[in-house]
């Protein structure tokens, strides 16, 4: 488990970015690296406006702690999430999770993940955003239904009681089902979050998470920040996409519901 030693990093933190330059609040992240376990991974998903530049540069004030992984074209926010916990999974890390790279979950509630997941003795930790007395979470109301009705649909096509499957902030510690989970592209370009769940609770060859492995945090604060990428039409490819991923892991059920039913030995299918 990571401590604050003077070691090679152990928790790797994602941060997929496509054309950020405007928004990128880079010094913020430097709150990241107070905890010298923490390597904090850009992940250049073929950005056209100098986002590469500002990475470059602030990766060159931070040897190994924060890494730029440059994608040659862009590849879409799930593909750069899965190349990034692959590249850190290959450094040898013990946490791998992502952050947006907007900060619209700040570093504190991030650092704040990591310890419910040493704490609990979790193997995933996600973000949620529950408006609770005492917690900030700043969304407007359509931003807010909307995300209500996908989240529930996700829930639903997962078969788990989770609130919010779509905050860009995650934590997972790394496992045999966490390779493999990641091991080949996500189809899902938005909904990855529920085809990387779905993967993680059943994984072909490995022991995939339980419910009771996975806990919610709601955040103290979160706030939408401008300039999102994800406008209508994004929302609907989204929306298909969830169909698709639900229709796999509802087909992926049934084959092993019927392997259980039929030779008394637990399938290994697969949620693809
Ligand atoms: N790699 C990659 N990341 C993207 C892409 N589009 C958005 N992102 C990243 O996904 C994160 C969330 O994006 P954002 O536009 O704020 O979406 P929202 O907060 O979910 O509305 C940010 O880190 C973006 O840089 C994309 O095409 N490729
Ligand atoms: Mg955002």
């Amino acid at each position: 488990m990571p401590g604050a030693g003077t070691g090679p990093p152990s928790v790797w933190v994602v941060v997929p970015c496509y054309n950020e330059a405007r928004r990128l609040p880079l010094h913020e992240f430097e709150s990241l690296l107070v905890r010298s376990d923490v390597a904090v991974l850009f992940v250049d998903d073929g950005s056209r406006d100098g986002t590469l530049e500002l990475l470059r540069a602030f990766a060159g004030r931070f040897p190994r702690r924060a890494v730029v992984l440059p994608l040659a074209a862009n590849r879409g926010k799930g593909e750069a999430v899965r190349a990034g916990m692959l590249h850190a999974l290959a450094e040898g890390a013990a946490v791998v999770g992502y952050l947006d790279a907007d900060l619209a979950t700040p570093p504190e509630e991030v650092l704040r993940l990591l310890a419910a997941l040493e704490a609990g003795g979790w193997r995933a930790v996600l973000g949620s955003r529950v408006r609770l007395l005492g917690s900030e979470i700043r969304r407007s109301a359509l931003r807010h239904y909307r995300g209500r009705v996908f989240a529930t649909a996700a829930s639903l096509a997962l078969d788990l009681p989770v609130y919010d499957t779509q905050c860009g902030a995650k934590l997972f510690r790394s496992c045999p089902a966490l390779a493999q989970a990641l091991a080949s592209p996500f189809r899902a370009r938005w909904a990855f979050d529920v085809e990387l769940l779905g993967r993680l609770m059943a994984p072909a060859r490995a022991e995939g998470l339980r419910a009771a492995d996975i806990v919610e945090v709601p955040l103290l604060r979160w706030s939408d920040v401008r300039g999102s990428k994800l406008g209508s039409w994004q929302m609907l490819r989204a929306a298909g996409e969830l169909l698709g991923v639900a229709l796999r892991l509802r087909r992926a059920r049934g084959r092993r519901e019927k392997d259980r039913t039929g030779d008394g030995t637990l399938g290994a299918a697969r949620p693809r």
